[in-house]
């Protein structure tokens, strides 16, 4: 059987989403900064065999959808939502704030419904010490409720992990 899914990265300027999922599709990671323009769209393929027949395989398509934050690309933004599967809020380890992570959050429930589940992905962590992305991670899983995966798109810590996830909870 074959399926499709759509997820959605969403967060601040600059925080890393393109990143991310050019190190997940592409396996490389730039330093230079090109701002996304409106929207940006991937697709990756995963496997997993069948349970009821040996040889036959489930497929799965993850749309992987790159939303910019601009404030202009708001209308668009809510547009290009509607309907996901699942959402990933990408936060910079560098500048954490619950004011950076609930407007997000309200976004992808408003355009896409109550009930899409999304995760937070801690990105930029090569930037910072371990024990301080550690305590990052708890406050916000505290504060949050979801799971939080401590990303670097620079180093690739966690994306393969971080869309296996999903995948398996898409499933
Ligand atoms: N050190 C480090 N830098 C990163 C990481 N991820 C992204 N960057 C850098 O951060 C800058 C912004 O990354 P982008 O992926 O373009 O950010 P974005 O969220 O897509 O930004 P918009 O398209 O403007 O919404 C670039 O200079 C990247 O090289 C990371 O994990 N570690
Ligand atoms: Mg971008």
């Amino acid at each position: 059987m074959r399926i499709q899914k759509k997820i959605s990265l969403l967060g601040g300027d600059g925080v890393g989403k393109t990143s991310i999922i050019v190190r997940y599709t592409k396996g490389t990671f730039s330093n230079s900064y090109l701002v996304t323009l409106g929207v940006d769209f991937y697709e990756t393929n995963f496997t997993k065999p069948s349970e009821e027949s040996g040889n036959s395989d489930d497929e799965l398509i993850m749309q992987i959808w790159d939303l910019a934050a601009q404030i202009s690309f708001k209308s668009m933004r809510s547009q290009y939502l509607s309907y996901s599967h699942y959402g990933v809020i990408v936060i910079d380890s560098n500048r954490v704030s619950p004011e950076y992570i609930q407007p997000w959050i309200d976004d992808i429930h408003k355009h896409a419904g109550g009930n899409v589940p999304f995760v937070l992905a801690l990105n930029k962590i090569d930037l910072l010490k371990l024990e301080e992305v550690a305590a990052i991670t708890e406050k916000l899983e505290i504060e949050f409720g979801v799971r939080v995966f401590k990303t670097s798109a620079k180093t690739g810590e966690n994306i393969n992990n971080m869309f296996r996830y999903i995948a398996e909870n898409l499933w």
